[in-house]
């Protein structure tokens, strides 16, 4: 997969992009991640990628030419002309979930257009973008750093971005509910115990131990999960267990 991102601040990239996941899923040949200097698709000799607003105001716009000069040339570079999509990061955009990431991910060419606090012409959004993506309701200063969520997101689920052990299949997410506590050794920290069942041995009591923290942990910290998650049978037995449990302080 290839990534390219279009920013006014390419320097803020290359130390995400050089650690962690993201270097070995570049390592392995899995995602090339490409950032352009906006300026770079200007024509004037200040190099201005921002106006005033028509209509007036205080503030500054970004101005449409330099996206579309830099989308239009990035645009598959080598089969002539249809990257599979140009996503405006924006706070009006569309929230980020699991969902898009995987999507993203099945696509062999994003482009990531990244505004900032000023914000964007509207042209943009609506004759270059194909999408436009925000990655929570809260305000940020610009588009980059949700560029690199987005990159995140996506590089850790393309086929070899992981090490063995770390499936992406056993997220959250994944199944629509959050996961189990984890616990490693000591058994014993400071008085608090993992919980006996985990050192039992018996796989069966196990599994269904952590289902069913699973089940208690979205119930109490994100209800709208369980919503639209597909229970089964023994799911709601063990919810049933759960809200006893609850009503009865355990
Ligand atoms: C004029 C100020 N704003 C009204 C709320 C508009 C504005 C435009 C651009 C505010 C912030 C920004 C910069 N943020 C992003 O470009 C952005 C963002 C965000 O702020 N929050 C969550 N997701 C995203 S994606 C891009």
């Amino acid at each position: 997969m290839r990534i390219d991102v279009v920013t006014t601040f390419p320097e803020m990239f290359r130390p995400v992009l050089d650690a962690s996941i993201l270097k070995r899923a570049r390592d392995a040949g899995v995602i090339s991640v490409v950032v352009h200097d906006l300026r770079g698709w200007t024509t004037d000799a200040h190099r201005t990628t921002d106006d005033s607003p028509y209509g007036g105001g205080a503030g500054m716009v970004m101005k449409p030419e330099p996206f579309f000069a830099a989308a239009e040339a990035l645009r598959c570079p080598e089969d002539g002309g249809c990257a599979e999509e140009v996503i405006l990061l924006s706070p009006q955009g569309e929230l980020l979930s699991q969902r898009m990431a995987r999507e993203l991910s099945s696509r062999k060419h994003v482009i990531l257009l990244c505004g900032h606090y000023e914000g964007v012409d509207e042209r943009v959004r609506q004759h270059l973008a194909t999408r436009e993506l925000s990655i929570g309701d809260y305000v940020l200063t610009g588009g980059e750093l949700p560029a690199m969520v987005v990159i995140d997101a996506v590089a850790r689920l393309l086929p070899g971005a992981l090490g063995a052990e770390e499936g992406a299949e056993a997220d959250s997410f994944a199944d629509g509910l959050l996961e189990y506590p984890q616990y490693t050794r000591p058994a014993d920290f400071r008085g608090w115990q993992v919980p006996d069942v985990l050192l039992s041995g018996h796989h069966e009591q196990i599994r269904r131990w952590r289902r069913k923290e699973s089940l208690r942990r979205t119930r109490d910290g994100r209800p709208d999960l369980l919503q639209g998650a597909s229970l089964t049978e023994e799911d709601r037995e063990l919810l049933a267990e759960v809200e006893r449990e609850d009503e009865t302080g355990r």
